[in-house]
C-alpha cells in the first residue's frame, strides 16, 4: 500500500507531554511533525482534527538536526528503511509516550481551512498494525472520523477534551452524483450509523465513499475546484511533496491488516 505522508507541524504540546519535552534536550530547535498517512491528499482542505489511538505507543524520532517525526515505532522502523531518515536503517528514537498524552497538542494541517491549527483527539479504532498510527480527521469525506468527531462532541467529559475542539466546522471538499457534497454525513445516516463503534456498517460506508469520491467526485475547493478527483489527487499530492509537507510512504506487503478483514 502506498500512502502519503502528510505532516503535521506541533505549534504546541497538549499539557501531559509538555514537561518531557520541554526537558528533551535532543528536542531543542527541532521542529516535531506529526505524521499522518493517508489515501487521500485531496481531502486536506477539510481536515478538522487528528487522530491517535489513545492506548497506543508512540515515539519522536530523529529526522535530522533540523526536523523529527511523531508516529507508531512500526511505522518509524519501516520508515527508516525507506531513506525517510539521515541514516539507512537508523531511527534513533528522542521520546515515547502513550497516545493519550498527545490530546489536545495542536497542529498546523497542511492545507486545512483551519489556518490557526487542530487538536490532537482520541479515536478507539486507530490500528497499531497500519500506517503511522496517526490519521488526520476529514469528517466531510470520512465516514470514521465524522462517527468518531460525533461521539467526541457528545462526550466531552468523558474523553477529557475540550467540546469545541472536536466541532471545528466541517466545509464541503468533493460533490458526487449519489451522496451530495459531503459523503460522510450523508452515508452515516443513510446506513443509520449510531457510534463510532459500528464496524461492519464503517466498513461498507468507507467502500463507498471512497468509490464514489475517486471515480464520480468533483472538487468543491482549493486550487484544483471543479476538475475531477482522479486528475486532482496526483495534483494536490505533488503540491504538498513540493512543499515540503509530504512524503511517500510504503506499507510493506503481508504486514498489512485490513478492517474489513
Ligand atoms: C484522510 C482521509 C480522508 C482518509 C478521507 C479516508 C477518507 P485503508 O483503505 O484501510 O488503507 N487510516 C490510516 N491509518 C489508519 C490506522 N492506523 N487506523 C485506522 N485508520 C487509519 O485506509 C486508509 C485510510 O484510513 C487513511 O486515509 C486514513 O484516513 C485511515 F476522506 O486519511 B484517510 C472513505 C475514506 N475517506
Amino acid at each position: 500500500q502506498e500512502y502519503t505522508g502528510i505532516k503535521l507541524e506541533v505549534l504546541e504540546w497538549g499539557n501531559d507531554v509538555k514537561e518531557l519535552i520541554s526537558s528533551t534536550k535532543e528536542l531543542e530547535g527541532v521542529k516535531v511533525y506529526m505524521v499522518a498517512a493517508t489515501l487521500r491528499p485531496e481531502t486536506m482542505y477539510g481536515q478538522t482534527c487528528c487522530f491517535v489511538g489513545p492506548k497506543l505507543d508512540y515515539g519522536i524520532f530523529k529526522v535530522n538536526d533540523k526536523e523529527a517525526y511523531l508516529c507508531t515505532p512500526r511505522a518509524a522502523r519501516n520508515m527508516a528503511f525507506q531513506r525517510i531518515f539521515e541514516e539507512e536503517g537508523k531511527f534513533p528514537q528522542l521520546a515515547s509516550f502513550q497516545g493519550s498524552a498527545l490530546i489536545g497538542t495542536l497542529v498546523n494541517a497542511p492545507l486545512s481551512v483551519h489556518k490557526d491549527g487542530v487538536r490532537i483527539l482520541p479515536m478507539e479504532t486507530v490500528l497499531a498494525t497500519k500506517g503511522t498510527g496517526v490519521v488526520t480527521c476529514v469528517p466531510s469525506d470520512s465516514p470514521d472520523d465524522y462517527a468518531t468527531v460525533t461521539d467526541l462532541a457528545k462526550k466531552p467529559e468523558y474523553y477529557k477534551i475540550q467540546k469545541e475542539w472536536a466541532e471545528l466546522e466541517i466545509v464541503p471538499i468533493i460533490k458526487t452524483p449519489s451522496y451530495g457534497d459531503m459523503s460522510a454525513p450523508f452515508l452515516i445516516k443513510e446506513l443509520k450509523i449510531a457510534s463510532p463503534k459500528d464496524k461492519d456498517a464503517l466498513a461498507k460506508a468507507k467502500e463507498l465513499a471512497y468509490k464514489e469520491g475517486f471515480y464520480q467526485g468533483i472538487m468543491l475547493i482549493g486550487d484544483y475546484k471543479d476538475m475531477e478527483v482522479q486528475k486532482a489527487k496526483p495534483l494536490v499530492r505533488e503540491k504538498l511533496m513540493n512543499a515540503g509537507l509530504a512524503f511517500v510512504y510504503n506499507e510493506p506487503e503481508g504486514k498489512v491488516i485490513s478492517r474489513s478483514g
